[in-house]
């Protein structure tokens, strides 16, 4: 059935270039923007940075630059990664949120929605902030008075600022989610959500005062205030289709069908942005996917830890499609994944070297010697076979079905050794040789989601009925 499909990844902090962990959000967020395009849907797909943080100018600063000079070059490196000669992220927007053009009118617009609901009001406050997090948190969040994710103490802050009446939306939230009208995948993070629910939302500090934050978007009518940066970054969602100003994507494409996040930011997306989407009388999103960490060695993968292994590093030595494939093969959407460089490497040469790669070159070897044209494609093909895995996120299981039947394949060639049969019975050669090219194809169209310029690669092979260059060569 026809349908318009909107999917977001996060918009990540650009205070240093990007790491392993945006690219695997950026990647399976691609795979399921390309697969739901492969089915038919009008697809929209947004990514994009938070750029009105304290994180960024602080970073700035540090760089000893000033804050719009280093975002673009930061910026730069999140488009560079994304590009097509790297991890191919195939995005219709990349929004930033400094674009006073594109992303502050709907900012500022359903800021005052919530006004408008009686859900924003003023309020003194006392506690700690952690810049690490931009949010604030209590002393049981605290290790050695410490935030223990970014290993750094909070700032003491007492100050008068906007509140977003939050606790008021609690129960609708839980309900919506409870009957799965805004479905939160997986079940586990379900439950954590909904824990979370029924302890109680508390009201949110939504702004801060204009002279302590450097950057930040001015709170409508009151020009000594900024909005709170969770607040800017979480209406991006509907801002960059327009909302508050040309709103024809809007129309079009909201509610989201999926937004897809890591663990870390579950509460923001399942809590404060519901609240702020129903003060705003608008719909939600469907379906929220929550995927796991990856770690390095064990070890959360952290800018602040410091244990970041850099994607262009192993773009650099396995291309960037290589990189994909592992993401989406090797880390489970649903767990926290371990990758270290010795992983990677085995998986490059066993399933990429010496599994497709080889693959492709045996039966297109075969196939150059025994046709004089191209095997004909045009009879009916089998559909998606991997949908099944697809619906359900399963990405790994996706590709564990597309490698058992390659080695159907692989069985086959063994089995029949059609370049012996070549030499004897060229009929039956051909036969063979035909069904092998015929299945390589039907996989390549598969493998378009997860690895599009080999599927382009093995496709054209197929076609020109030619050995490719050497897909993967070993490591
Ligand atoms: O939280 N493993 O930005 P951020 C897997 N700007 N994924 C990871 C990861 C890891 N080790 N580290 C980060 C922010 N990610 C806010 C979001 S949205 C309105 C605002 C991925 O740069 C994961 O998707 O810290 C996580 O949720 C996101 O990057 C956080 O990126």
């Amino acid at each position: 059935m026809y349908k318009r499909s909107y999917i977001t990844t996060p918009i990540f902090y650009p205070n240093a270039r990007p790491h392993l962990g945006h690219a695997y959000t950026a990647t399976i967020a691609d795979i399921l923007a390309r697969y739901r395009r492969a089915v038919g849907d009008e697809v929209y797909f947004l990514t994009g940075v938070d750029e009105n943080t304290e994180k960024v100018a602080r970073a700035a600063r540090a760089a000893g630059q000033e804050t719009g000079a280093y975002l673009n070059t930061v910026v730069s490196s999140f488009k560079d990664l994304f590009s097509e000669k790297k991890l191919n992220i195939s995005y219709d927007q990349f929004i930033r949120t400094s674009d006073e053009k594109v992303h502050w009118p709907g900012a500022q617009a359903l800021w005052r929605k919530l006004v408008e609901a009686g859900d924003i009001y003023p309020s003194s406050y006392e506690g700690l902030y952690c810049v690490g997090h931009e949010a604030f948190v209590t002393e049981k969040n605290l290790v050695g008075g410490k935030c223990p994710d970014h290993n750094e103490a909070p700032q003491h802050l007492k100050e008068t600022n906007y509140f977003f009446r939050l606790s008021k939306y609690t129960k609708e939230i839980k309900k919506r989610i409870e009957c799965a009208e805004l479905q939160i995948i997986p079940e586990e993070r379900k439950n954590e959500i909904i824990a979370l629910l029924e302890r109680g939302l508390e009201d949110v500090s939504f702004s801060r005062p204009s002279d302590k934050v450097s950057v930040g978007i001015p709170v409508p009518d009151d020009s000594t205030q900024k909005m709170y940066v969770w607040c800017d970054a979480l209406t991006n969602y509907i801002s960059a289709l327009g909302y508050g100003r040309d709103d024809e994507l809007f129309r079009k494409f909201w509610p989201a069908d999926l937004h897809i996040i890591g663990k870390d930011i579950l509460r923001f997306h399942a809590g404060i942005w519901p609240g702020m989407l129903l003060s705003a009388g608008l719909p939600l999103p469907k379906k929220i996917l929550v995927h796991g960490f990856i770690t390095s060695g064990g070890k959360k993968m952290s800018k602040t830890l410091g244990n970041v292994i850099d994607p262009d590093t192993l773009i650099e030595e396995y291309g960037g499609e290589a990189v994909r494939y592992f993401l989406a093969r090797h880390i489970s959407p649903f767990e926290d994944g371990d990758i270290t460089l010795t992983r990677f490497k085995e998986t490059y040469n066993a399933d990429l070297a010496n599994g497709l790669g080889n693959l492709v070159a045996r039966i297109l070897q075969m196939s150059s010697q025994c046709f004089e044209h191209p095997v004909d494609l045009s009879e009916k093909r089998k559909p998606f076979s991997v949908s099944q895995y697809i619906e359900k996120f399963e990405l790994n299981n996706a590709l564990i079905a597309i490698w058992s039947d390659m080695s159907v394949l692989n069985d086959f060639i063994q089995e029949n050794k059609p370049f012996d049969v070549i030499k004897t019975d060229k009929k039956k050669a051909q036969l063979q040789i035909s069904y092998l090219v015929k299945e390589l194809f039907r996989i390549a169209e598969i493998l378009e989601l997860f690895m599009p310029e080999t599927s382009k690669k093995i496709k054209e092979a197929i076609q020109q009925n030619k050995k490719p260059e050497n897909l993967f060569p070993r490591k």
